[in-house]
């Protein structure tokens, strides 16, 4: 029997291992844990484990959509320039040990993808022939491959689900905060949840944890507003329920100052990877000036990066930027010329098929830019559309790299301590701390993450993100076969936590009857308001796009007091529903997580990202002082914040990346 709204019931539930997340990283666990759980079963443990979403898996997470293409898959290509690929993207800070050891497993689970039915489009003559058979995917790009993609969340999530059992999967409850051991205040212990469907609250203990909630949206005001409140890129309902559990379970964070600020079709958020890449289309200013070439003598401000043969994304959005500053904008993505180049040599029915080609990349993966389309009257073939620079996102699996630090594989990594027993076997060329035992697994014992949670590590996209699930899958097995006497005890009584996480309701239930109007009252607050409010302080102090990304000292230094005091009042938001209880708690999650990025632009006193974000005070690149991680930690009674920097050692060669 449920509870009632104010009084909700509580379920205990004990396992050894819970999933927060049913996305891409939570899938590709659930998909991999079996086996290993056979093994440890076969040396008589028997490892419980728990799956619990938010949302419905078929279509939670950052591909509910679908996508029209696998951005990483790499074939015949070497680990290594993958590694090199991502360290150039995100402007020299990654960790090679993570990249490469993703690049190295990341084809796997493409091929399962095809085998579970998700259409990956072959070159002519290989149609239908899978890629495990040699068949040759269409690259769009040089590590990305094409697919019809509407169906790929759905696909993924039922060979998930097939793998770990319906059992062991819950669906609708949102986990909201982690607890602690009892006996160990840098282990984890244990979540706490609620239902979105029903008065029920749900307290998890366990022995490892792995927290693949996403990444993190609508911390900055959108550029669409009242008009288009709802439209973003990466999706709404990512909201930074991985940075900030984590952070308040006292992980380490690692480079949080990064973002991600997309160039994307204007008012839609349509993918431009597919008119770059596989159309070769080109971005101009309002008087068809292609500003990469023209403005390409603003890369040398930025040496060594502005040299790479590619280069980074967020030094191709500076390039834009100077067009839209100096007033040149709009800015097009020229498809007319694209699209007639390549029709040139084609028959009329090669032609339409690749209109048809144009219209399904955004059909598949962001139908809101059809809608745009058609409600504009746009042809590609025969107008061209406008791009441009996107409110910034937090995740660490797309082009970001922001996220937790987290141990990395054995065999690339220095043993961390002299009685470690495989210390004469593992080469030690990484540096210390990047490997203490369970890959996966950050700086708190038991808790695991990966995909979007992973930081320094970018550019692992759908693909990677399942295959990091997996990886860290094997490594929770181990870590509970290790600990396997461990009796988890939560640091917090049960009741004081429903306390905690019903307390916007509390806040409603107790002050409704005070006014007429049910969202004016003085003693609560609505989490809409709450995220306006959130909202407008990143986007004016923090470089959103209202100061074309660009901050300072000062600015920032008013954001902190700002957010101080949207601290306070985040105690107040009240939810009269269930629905307004989740909403509560994510924008709880996005404040901790906007917080967060702000300290780490503060304490970086360099712009390491033109295009994604300006120190005006320090205005360039100093590679002397700042190629290296920032690092954080939180402390959840203080409320308090240390930023500290952590060595950065190129592991593999990085000369093959520049002219
Ligand atoms: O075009 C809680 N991505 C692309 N990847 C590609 O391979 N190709 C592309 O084409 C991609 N592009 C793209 C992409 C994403 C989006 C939104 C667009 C376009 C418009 C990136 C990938 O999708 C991304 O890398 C992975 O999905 C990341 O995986 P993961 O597991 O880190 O996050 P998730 O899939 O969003 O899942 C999160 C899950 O957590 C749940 N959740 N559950 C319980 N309690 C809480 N508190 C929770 N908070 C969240 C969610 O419901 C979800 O299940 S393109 O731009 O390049
Ligand atoms: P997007 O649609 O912008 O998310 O891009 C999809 C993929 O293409 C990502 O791997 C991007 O890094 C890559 N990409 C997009 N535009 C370019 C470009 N102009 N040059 C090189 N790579 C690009």
């Amino acid at each position: 029997m449920a509870g009632e709204f104010g009084n909700p019931e509580v379920v205990e539930e004990e396992v050894d291992i819970l999933i927060i997340g049913g996305g891409m990283g939570a899938c590709g666990a659930a998909y991999e844990i079996g086996p290993w759980l056979d093994a440890a079963k076969a040396q008589g443990v028997d490892l419980k484990v728990k799956l619990v979403d938010k949302a419905a898996m078929d279509r939670s997470g950052a591909v509910a959509q679908g996508l029209s293409a696998i951005n990483t898959y790499l074939g015949e290509q070497d680990p290594a320039d993958y590694a090199r690929m991502v360290s150039n993207d995100l402007m020299g800070i990654t960790r090679d040990d993570l990249a490469y050891d993703l690049g190295r497993h990341v084809d796997d689970s493409v091929h399962l993808f095809e085998e579970w039915g998700l259409p990956i489009w072959k070159q002519p003559g290989d149609e239908g022939k899978p890629l495990v058979k040699g068949g040759k995917p269409v690259r769009s790009g040089k590590w990305q491959i094409m697919i019809h993609g509407e169906s790929y969340k759905w696909i993924v999530a039922e060979a998930a689900k097939k793998a770990l059992g319906t059992e062991r999967i819950q669906e609708h409850v949102f986990i909201a905060r982690l607890v602690n051991d009892k006996y160990d205040d840098n282990r984890i212990a244990g979540a706490v949840g609620f239902s979105v469907r029903e008065n029920k609250v749900f307290v998890y203990t366990f022995k490892a944890c792995l927290l693949v909630a996403g990444g993190c949206a609508n911390i900055f005001r959108p550029r669409s507003v009242g008009e288009g409140t709802g439209r973003a890129w990466y999706p709404v309902w990512n909201a930074g329920s991985t940075y900030a559990m984590a952070v308040e379970a006292g992980a380490e964070l690692t480079m949080m100052e990064n973002r991600f600020v997309p160039v994307r079709f204007k008012d839609g958020y349509g993918p431009v990877g597919a008119w770059f890449l596989l159309f070769k289309a080109k971005a101009t200013n309002a008087f068809g000036e292609v500003y990469l070439e023209t403005n390409k003598a603003l890369l040398d401000d930025f040496p060594p990066y502005g040299q790479a043969k590619v280069p980074a994304s967020c030094l191709r959005a500076h390039l834009m930027m100077k067009e839209m500053r100096e007033g040149r904008g709009p800015i097009y993505m020229d498809t007319v010329t694209a699209l007639g180049k390549l029709a040139e040599t084609m028959t009329p029915k090669e032609i339409k098929h690749l209109e048809a080609e144009a219209w399904e990349d955004f059909l598949d993966m962001c139908i809101g830019q059809a809608g745009v389309w058609a409600g504009e009257n746009i042809e590609p073939e025969k107008k061209n559309s406008e791009l441009i620079p996107t409110e910034p996102y937090l995740l660490g699996s797309h082009s970001g790299c922001c996220g937790i630090w987290t141990s990395g594989p054995e065999d690339l990594g220095a043993p961390t301590s002299e009685d470690h027993p495989d210390k004469d076997k593992i080469p030690s060329h990484l540096p210390q701390g990047w490997h203490w035992g369970y890959r996966g697994m950050t700086t708190v014992r038991g808790l695991f993450t990966a995909a979007d949670g992973v930081g320094a590590s970018g550019h692992k996209f759908s693909s990677g993100s399942h295959a990091e699930g997996r990886i860290a899958a094997k490594a929770m097995v181990k870590f509970c076969m290790d600990n396997k006497d461990h009796k988890p005890e939560l640091d917090t009584p049960v009741e004081r936590l429903v306390e905690q996480i019903y307390r916007p309701v509390r806040n409603y239930v107790d002050h409704q009857d005070y006014t007429t109007a049910i969202d004016v009252n003085p003693n609560y607050i609505t989490p809409k308001m709450l995220q306006l409010r959130l909202q407008k302080i990143m986007d004016e102090y923090v470089a959103g796009v209202s100061t074309m990304y660009q901050t300072n000292a000062h600015m920032m230094d008013v954001a902190e007091q700002k957010l101080e005091l949207l601290k306070e009042d985040a105690l107040k938001m009240r939810a009269k529903d269930l629905h307004e209880l989740l909403r509560a708690w994510e924008n709880y999650h996005r404040t901790l997580t906007a917080e967060a990025h702000m300290k780490h632009i503060q304490f970086r006193e360099e712009t390491r990202y033109p295009g994604f974000y300006y120190r005006m005070d320090y205005n360039f690149i100093d590679e002397e002082n700042w190629k290296c991680f920032v690092n954080s930690v939180y402390d959840k009674e203080t409320k308090t914040w240390t930023c500290f920097k952590r060595a950065h050692v190129d592991l593999v060669d990085k000369s093959k990346l520049f002219k």
